[in-house]
């Protein structure tokens, strides 16, 4: 079945954002976050694993999905809603056959080739980025631009493709105008504590206007 996905698609980061994954998860679900990823580089497991639980909890009251970035142990753990693997994360034949059908499976990719190839995985969305310049990751691979997002974005369907790296309010349109199905976005929403919700809201209003 093909993933729907919101276009607007957080990601927490505990680097760019001060507060806890939790908190984090809370004001993005008041904000209207449907789907939400937890991303987490440097926590060791334990301590990721107890903030994910009390994160999972705050998603599933709100209805909300929870993809947790890299840690296919703790998705497994917590019966989250799905992960989000990179290149040099355990395979995704591998992790599927882990989490089973029925888990969301998305994989990140920075190039033609990874994107081709990723199309003949057992994946539910493609990541293609960064798009634009980006602080959030470290080593992020070259800047792809918006001519090969629309290059992937023809290739790709009916696999949804999101849009990532360095996206934020002027630039969403012409990432959805290129033809992805989502903008995954962590700097544009949460670097500044206090608008988190609001940063989503305008965000989701803006890709509301906006047509696909
Ligand atoms: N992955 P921001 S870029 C987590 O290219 C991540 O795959 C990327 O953060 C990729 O919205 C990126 O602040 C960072 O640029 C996205």
């Amino acid at each position: 079945m093909i993933l729907q996905l919101p276009k607007i698609y957080p990601i927490t980061d505990a680097q760019v954002s001060s507060l806890s994954h939790a908190e984090q998860v809370k004001r993005l679900i008041a904000g209207g976050a449907t789907f939400i990823q937890l991303r987490e580089k440097r926590q060791p497991a334990r301590a990721f694993y107890n903030e994910a639980a009390k994160a999972l909890n705050l998603a599933r009251s709100a209805g909300a999905k929870l993809i947790i970035n890299d840690r296919v142990d703790i998705a497994l753990a917590l019966r989250a809603d799905g992960v989000h693997l990179g290149q040099t994360d355990m395979p995704v034949i591998t992790a599927r056959r882990l989490l089973g059908p029925h888990a969301v499976i998305g994989y990140s990719t920075h190039n033609l080739d990874q994107a081709r190839a990723a199309l003949e995985l057992p994946i539910d969305y493609l990541a293609f980025g960064p798009i634009f310049p980006t602080r959030s990751k470290d080593d992020p691979d070259p800047v792809a631009g918006l001519d090969k997002l629309r290059q992937i974005t023809s290739i790709a369907a009916p696999m949804p493709v999101v849009a990532i790296g360095g996206i934020g309010q002027s630039t969403l349109a012409e990432v959805l105008s290129a033809g992805a199905d989502a903008a995954a976005l962590i700097s544009a929403i949460l670097s500044d504590t206090y608008k988190i919700t609001e940063n989503l809201r305008d965000l989701l209003a803006r890709s509301r206007n906006q047509r696909s």
